[in-house]
């Protein structure tokens, strides 16, 4: 959020500091509310967002969805989730990191999963995963 500052700083319209505090907070919320939706750009644009999601969000969060890879040599999985109301997340397909690649055991393409996500060192990381019946 801190780097939203010096750009609008450099752009800003309203020189009178009690409107720039209104239009930072207002941009502000935006960028949170944002964050929900652009999280599904592609990889690398989307990594910040994560983080950033991660931190306004510290507790862990369960999802479900449909696995459509398995990376697990990349410690990476692909899921098809459900919405994440705990993320403001709709539901997408995408990567996630796994924590610990010993939770990819057991799971393979077309699994219908639960999964926890946890702030780790890249952002959200899966921390648990299990099958679930379809
Ligand atoms: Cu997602």
């Amino acid at each position: 959020m801190e780097k939203t500052f010096p750009l609008l700083l450099n752009n800003a319209i309203e020189r009178n500091a009690i409107m720039k505090g209104v239009f930072l907070l207002g941009l502000s919320s935006m960028v949170v509310l944002g964050m929900g939706l652009a999280h599904a750009a592609p990889a690398g644009s989307a990594e910040p967002l994560r983080v950033a999601a991660a931190d306004a969000k510290q507790a862990a969060v369960s999802g479900t969805g449909v696995v459509e890879q398995v990376k697990a040599e990349q410690s990476k999985i692909k899921i098809n989730h459900e919405p994440i109301p705990a993320l403001d997340w709709p539901s997408m397909s995408m990567y996630f990191r796994v924590k610990d690649k010993a939770v990819l055991e057991g799971i393979a393409t077309g699994d219908k999963v639960q999964f926890d996500l946890e702030k780790g060192k890249t952002g959200l990381e899966i921390t648990r995963i299990e099958k679930v019946s379809q």
